[in-house]
């Protein structure tokens, strides 16, 4: 490690100088990526060998998706060298930031699901707990977008490079998965056994990425697996090319379906090789003793994508140990646990039995056996019938991943209190009066390395010299700040630096995309995948009506806001990508009517990912949460807009409802229909959006220009959008909000007129944000279900 700049300076150099290159920013970004990999070695092997010799219990958290973002500027700033490194690249005549922009962000997640893997690996290694994450390397990431016609347009992102990835192919621990095949019987020496005769092969190769927590101690492993051929496939059922060409498929790429199911055979092979691979590898690490498996290990699965980790631990058990069905039952329902992160009705996994069946055969015998024994017990409880079905693994030859994953784990948690309230009482009511204290709740969280330390430096330092630097290691030590909400000279600070992050984005953005935004404007930013229920099509309605008022009263002029919006939405959901089509049209008129231009400008940023909201985040001033009641279970991006002192205009929903709670709803802008609300409305079909447009002019005249085209290009955009008001009944009750979120938004303009209120309710935003690092998140999990110890790092 290096004590000094100099020392790194002179490392640096030389390494440069030996490779005898041209200098360039390129090399300069070698040369410090290897560096920094040389530092992370050491550690990462230390913390290795402190696991094996201390056997404390290890945490295996397994995720289809882990959005981890860049690495290099995260893990010199864990490392504590980002400073270092920076002004001793100044002085070499190279900006850091410059060679971080060089970096493909492995874009291995679609939104909150992944994003919240990777937060977990961040606060695991940093509380110094052991544990490790299991994912795919999925050779290409979520897609590329670009707008085309104000059309969305994907390309495919190829994050992997020649060399110097951020992980290491670990040949050595390669296991095969078999697919497809018959189910035997076959005499073992100690009875029967069942065998998979003739199956398919694949072999699952890990690649490691080390995990490096506060301080550079403790480095933990994120394991990736690729599918490959395998050479125990030399007879399989088809041309070889062709087997080839389908392995290689597997991993090929992520699916960008957020919060959709699927039900592809291709996705449930991912799901399967996820599994199975993990499960391999772990069982092979504690083979010697798995009769104590629950207390030496936790298997987290987030969401069910991983579900058939349960089916999967029973066959290892079973048909590789030889245990009879109720030791290995008792030993896995021990062992795993679930989250749940969403109540959506088209997120819900359920897979068509023939699927499972032909693809897994004897992975669906056990889910089958699972399913009878559990209905059996229910019966001689003596269920009804209706009981009975909702709680059926099996039912009308679909299998319903979700109660799966609840009877085969011994905790389920969902995201935020009032998700995990509506799972208790309505989604999961049986399941969850049957298993009365299996459920509980374990709010998000976001880590403040990468949402506060990392993106938002400046504050950091502010903060810092306010409160000291505990609070990085005990976030919740942010409510120090409380006290310096009255500090004058604090929130001039704060203005300056606020400022300051709308500067670096607007920077940012005009060489990207070419686009100049006025940094006096008010940063309103509404970032996140596009969904029904996310409600973009609300807030582009809202600047609609905005519009309208400026035309109509030539006494409304309002402070100029620009609005920002970022999101792909998933290339088959048809009513996102008509919505994206409708904002980039709606920008084009605003932006290019002189009067309006001058008090609304609309930004569509594209591609938005982690390194765009890195941009985004620190520079906003009004942060966007504005989903229908009860349909977002947490959200984390509102955290991490309140974490830089935004201001939250949102519903009572997620984890919303936890942010007003702490801050104060003073100090937010909350409006809308409350979630019960919403599912009365939804249960008794009660809504009626023909009757808001007929009792609002305001309203009916935006619906009759959005009827006449005003607000579209082209025919079939309009009529859809008129179509999903109208005549699809308005499902995320958009024109039901909207005369509440407008007013929530006169409210904005009011307090914006005064800068230092303003200041100081941004102020009580971070004060009130330290519940929300990842770090208490995973401290609640590891004292209510995986029950680790904190190894310290030896250094
Ligand atoms: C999600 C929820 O929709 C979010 O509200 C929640 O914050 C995150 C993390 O718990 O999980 N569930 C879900 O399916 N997605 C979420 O973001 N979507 C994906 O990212 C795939």
């Amino acid at each position: 490690m290096f004590s000094s700049k100099e020392e790194f300076k002179k490392t640096f150099t030389d390494r440069i100088e030996s490779k005898g290159t041209e200098k360039s920013l390129e090399l300069a970004h070698e040369i410090l990526w290897e560096m920094t990999n040389d530092w992370i070695q050491e550690s990462w092997k230390r913390t290795n060998q402190l696991y094996e010799e201390n056997h404390e219990k290890q945490l295996y958290y397994i995720s289809i998706e882990f959005l981890i973002g860049r690495v290099l500027g995260q893990n010199l700033i864990n490392l504590n060298f980002y400073n270092l490194v920076k002004e001793g690249l100044d002085e070499l005549g190279i900006e850091l930031s410059e060679i971080e922009e060089l970096e493909i962000e492995p874009g291995l997640g679609n939104g909150g699901l992944g994003r919240l893997a990777a937060c977990f690996m961040d606060s695991l290694a940093s509380l110094e707990l052991p544990g490790h994450g299991y994912g795919l390397r999925y050779r290409g990431g979520l897609f590329t977008q670009h707008f085309v016609n104000g059309n969305q347009t994907e390309q495919p992102t190829n994050w992997i490079k020649d060399k110097n990835n951020v992980d290491t192919r670990r040949e050595d621990l390669a296991v095969d998965i078999p697919y497809y095949g018959e189910v035997q019987l076959v005499m073992g020496l100690d009875g029967m056994r069942t065998k998979i005769e003739n199956p398919e092969w694949v072999k699952a190769v890990p690649y490691d990425i080390p995990i490096v927590g506060a301080n550079g101690g403790t480095v933990n492993t994120l394991r990736l697996w690729q599918a490959e051929v395998s050479n125990r496939s030399s007879s399989v059922g088809k041309e070889y090319a062709v087997y080839e060409r389908e392995t290689a498929h597997i991993t090929d790429r992520l699916y960008p379906d957020d919060s959709l199911e699927t039900g592809k055979i291709l996705r449930l092979k991912q799901q399967y090789l996820l599994c199975s691979a993990s499960l391999q590898n772990i069982i092979s690490n504690h083979k010697s003793s798995l009769e104590k498996l629950p207390e030496s290990i936790a298997i987290q699965i987030n969401d069910t994508h991983p579900a058939l980790a349960v089916p999967e631990l029973m066959r290892i058990l079973i048909d590789d140990f030889s245990w009879d069905w109720e030791r290995a039952w008792d030993v896995t329902t021990r062992t795993i646990s679930y989250t749940n992160h969403t109540i959506l009705e088209e997120a819900m996994e359920k897979w068509d039995s023939h699927l499972i069946q032909s693809l897994l055969p004897r992975i669906f015998l056990i889910i089958e056996e699972i399913d009878r024994r559990f209905k059996e017990s229910l019966q001689n409880q003596g269920k009804d019938d209706e009981t009975l079905r909702k709680l059926s693994i099996i039912e009308d030859g679909v299998i319903k991943m979700a109660v799966l994953a609840v009877v085969g784990s011994y905790r389920v948690n969902g995201v935020a209190k009032l998700h995990t309230e509506i799972l208790k009482k309505r989604e999961m009511k049986e399941l969850n009066e049957q298993f009365p204290n299996k459920f509980h709740n374990k709010t998000n969280g976001i880590t403040h390395r990468r949402w506060l330390i990392k993106a938002n430096q400046e504050l950091s330092g502010l903060v810092t010299e306010a409160i000291g630097s505990q609070w990085m290691k005990e976030p919740e030590r942010l409510s120090e700040l409380h006290y310096f909400s009255q500090n004058q000279s604090f929130l001039q600070n704060f203005q300056e630096i606020k400022s300051l992050k709308k500067e670096q984005l607007i920077h940012h953005l005009q060489r990207d995309q070419n686009i100049i935004v006025d940094p006096s404007s008010i940063f309103d930013i509404h970032i996140k995948r596009f969904h029904g229920y996310k409600r973009q099509l609300m807030n582009i309605l809202h600047i609609q009506m905005l519009y309208d008022r400026i035309k109509r009263d030539s006494t409304y002029r309002p402070y100029p806001r620009t609005f920002f919006f970022g999101g792909k939405a998933a290339p088959s959901y048809h009513f996102a990508k008509q919505v994206i089509k409708m904002i980039n049209t709606v920008a084009t008129k605003v932006n290019n009517d002189p009067l309006a231009r001058q008090h609304l400008h609309i930004v569509f940023v594209e591609n938005y990912n982690v390194t765009q909201a890195e941009y985004l985040i620190p520079a906003a001033d009004v942060s966007e949460q504005i989903s229908t009641a009860s349909k977002e279970a947490s959200g984390t991006g509102n955290m991490k807009f309140m974490m830089n002192g935004a201001l939250t205009i949102g519903t009572f929903d997620g984890a919303n409802v936890e942010i007003f709670e702490q801050v104060g709803q003073e100090n937010a802008f909350v409006f809308g229909m409350r979630a019960e609300q919403v599912m009365d409305y939804e249960k008794n079909h009660s809504y009626n959006p023909k009757e808001i447009i007929e009792s609002d002019v305001e309203i009916e005249k935006l619906m009759e220009e959005l009827v006449k085209g005003d607000w579209t290009e082209g025919k079939a955009n309009a009529d859809f959008i008129v179509g999903q008001l109208l005549h699809e009944g308005d499902p995320y009750f958009v024109l039901k909000d909207l005369q509440s979120y407008a007013k929530a938004h006169e409210k904005i303009l009011d307090a914006y007129e005064n800068p230092i209120k303003w200041a100081e309710m941004g102020v009580e935003n971070i004060a009130a944000s330290g519940i929300f690092s990842s770090d208490r998140t995973i401290q609640q999990y590891s004292d209510d279900v995986w029950h680790l110890t904190k190894v310290p790092s030896i250094y």
